[in-house]
This record gives structure tokens, C-alpha cells and sequence, in this order.
């Protein structure tokens, strides 16, 4: 984690310009895909725990981490130790949370 959080200061540093420029013009991050195999899934807390693989969009490197999932997102049919695709978007509370993951071949 201390990684991940070293790349998270680094993206918010660097990124002040461009979010403060989306902010602006009333839009939101597109949203960035990633891929990596599904450790394990909270169902009580909504947080999944993946080894993903490199992220070149955050400049993220590849690394294992828990995710925040998204209310809408139907977690019963994830099988820890699958490879999973998944869909990250920006939130002003959690900074990147999972908006959509699917089974990846
Ligand atoms: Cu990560």
C-alpha cells in the first residue's frame, strides 16, 4: 500500500491541473479499464482485493490492492482466483472505486 499511496500522491500532484480543468467544464473522468486475478471479495465492507497489472492511464504499476466497489455492483457471481476485467472510475469520497468487473479470459 505504501506504494500504491506514493503513485496516488503523485497522480493527485500531477493531475491538479487537468481535474481542475474537467471540474470546470462540469465533466467527469473517463472512466479506465484494468485487468488482474480476483483475491478476494468483501461483501460486507463492498471492497474486492486484485493483483492487477499495470494501469498506464493512472501510471499506475501493476500491484495487489483493495478496491472499493460501487453500490450498483452485483458482487455475488465473482469467483476469488478468477481473472477479472474491471472498470474504474474517479469519486470525490474514495478516489477510485469499481464501477463494473466481469470474468476476463
Ligand atoms: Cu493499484
Amino acid at each position: 500500500m505504501k506504494i500504491m499511496q506514493r503513485w496516488l500522491v503523485a497522480g493527485l500532484l500531477g493531475g491538479v491541473m487537468a481535474v481542475a480543468g474537467a471540474a470546470a467544464a462540469g465533466q467527469a473522468e473517463p472512466p479506465v479499464t484494468g485487468e488482474g486475478r480476483l483475491n478476494s471479495v468483501d461483501a460486507g465492507k463492498r471492497t474486492v482485493n486484485i493483483n492487477h497489472g499495470p494501469i498506464a492511464e493512472l501510471k499506475w504499476p501493476a500491484m495487489t490492492m483493495d478496491f472499493p466497489v460501487a453500490a450498483n455492483v452485483d458482487l455475488k457471481s465473482l469467483q476469488p482466483g478468477k481473472n477479472v476485467r474491471f472498470t474504474l472510475q474517479k469519486d470525490p469520497k474514495v478516489m477510485y472505486q469499481i464501477t463494473g468487473i466481469t470474468p476476463a479470459p
